[in-house]
């Protein structure tokens, strides 16, 4: 697929969830790179940068996104000829899609520790990570059943009730807004995440927040799964990571909003779980408390500060 309709198909949520949209991204520069008829390193750095910012713009919280995208634009920077610019890309995201693959089967095989027979596990929107939490314990043959959300506007639920149906689990569906009234009867929460911030804190799909805080109250664990390229380096220089708003279109009917004057519709996508709600993060490079996110992104993202800022020009060339 061309970069173009990839960033299409990512903006209208066709592509969806922080993995799935950091490896079609991925994807679509390599096919780029492949086909990129450049007459040196600079006319090849220059397209494949266009190439990165369209995909860049297209959605702004999953960190995964501009996280990928640095990693297999990095052999741009230490080529000395656009061949082996080219081969270097290519090879950086046949090695970015293979390793973000195994992170999320990994990350599987630890979460499960945390379900064991006769559990109820509760989890929100469709994450692939934490889906593989749950279908990795179905898989060991565990008995267990799970409550998932309905998730509105964009009805994620829909995906998530369809893979526990596959995989023959108990499965119960509820709106958004019963997650407290059934709170007690959930043994440990998963979700995955957009974005986990230096302080730990997760920015994940709206909503989850009220989950973590119902939680919270009930005692009951409240279990996050993200693969280490889903740590924000540049939340280390104090950026936030951006909450995206959507059209109030996704919410109310633009022919019933257009006789409601005085109403404002609000749409944001994510919210921010604080690390106080959060008893674990599961990654692939083992499972951590939040407060460790730091190491996480100097040891496993190992990014130096002048790293982040070179992305945050990238990422931002048109406002520099
Ligand atoms: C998806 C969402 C998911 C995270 C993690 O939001 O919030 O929980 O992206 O997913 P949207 P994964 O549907 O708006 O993209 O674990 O698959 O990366």
């Amino acid at each position: 697929m061309s970069v173009r309709e990839t960033a299409e198909k990512i903006k209208r949520m066709e592509i969806r969830g922080a993995g799935r949209i950091a490896r079609a991204a991925v994807e679509a520069l390599r096919a780029h790179a492949r086909g990129l008829d450049a007459r040196d390193l600079s006319e090849f750095r220059k397209g494949m940068e266009e190439a990165s910012s369209l995909l860049l713009a297209t959605r702004p919280t999953a960190v995964s996104l501009p996280n990928a995208v640095h990693l297999v634009m990095m052999p741009l920077e230490e080529a000395d000829e656009l061949e082996e610019a080219r081969e270097g890309l290519i090879r950086a995201a046949d090695q970015f899609i293979r390793s973000s693959k195994g992170a999320v089967e990994r990350i599987g095989e630890i979460g499960a520790h945390h379900i064991s027979d006769g559990e109820t596990v509760l989890t929100h929107c469709n994450s692939e990570a934490a889906l593989s939490c749950i279908l990795t314990a179905a898989r060991q043959g565990k008995d267990f059943e799970v409550f998932a959300t309905e998730v509105r506007p964009g009805n994620q639920g829909l995906l998530t009730i369809r893979a526990l149906s596959d995989a023959g689990i108990p499965t119960h569906f509820i709106v958004d807004s019963a997650v407290r009234h059934f709170m007690h009867r959930i043994d440990r929460v998963f979700v995955g995440a957009d974005a986990v911030a230096v302080n730990g804190a997760v920015v994940n799909k709206i909503g989850t927040s009220q989950v973590a805080l119902a939680a919270h109250e009930a005692r009951t664990p409240f279990i996050v799964a993200a693969e280490t390229y889903k740590f924000a380096p540049r939340t280390t220089l104090g950026e936030l990571v951006e909450i995206e708003e959507r059209g109030g279109g996704e919410i109310l009917p633009p022919a019933e909003a257009a006789r409601l004057p005085r109403v404002t519709v609000h749409n944001p996508v994510f919210d921010v779980t604080p690390a106080a709600y959060i008893d674990l993060i599961v990654t692939e490079e083992g499972a951590i408390p939040p407060s460790l996110a730091y190491i996480i992104i100097r040891e496993f993202l190992g990014w130096s500060i002048e790293e982040f800022h070179k992305t945050f020009q990238i990422a931002h060339r048109d406002q520099v």
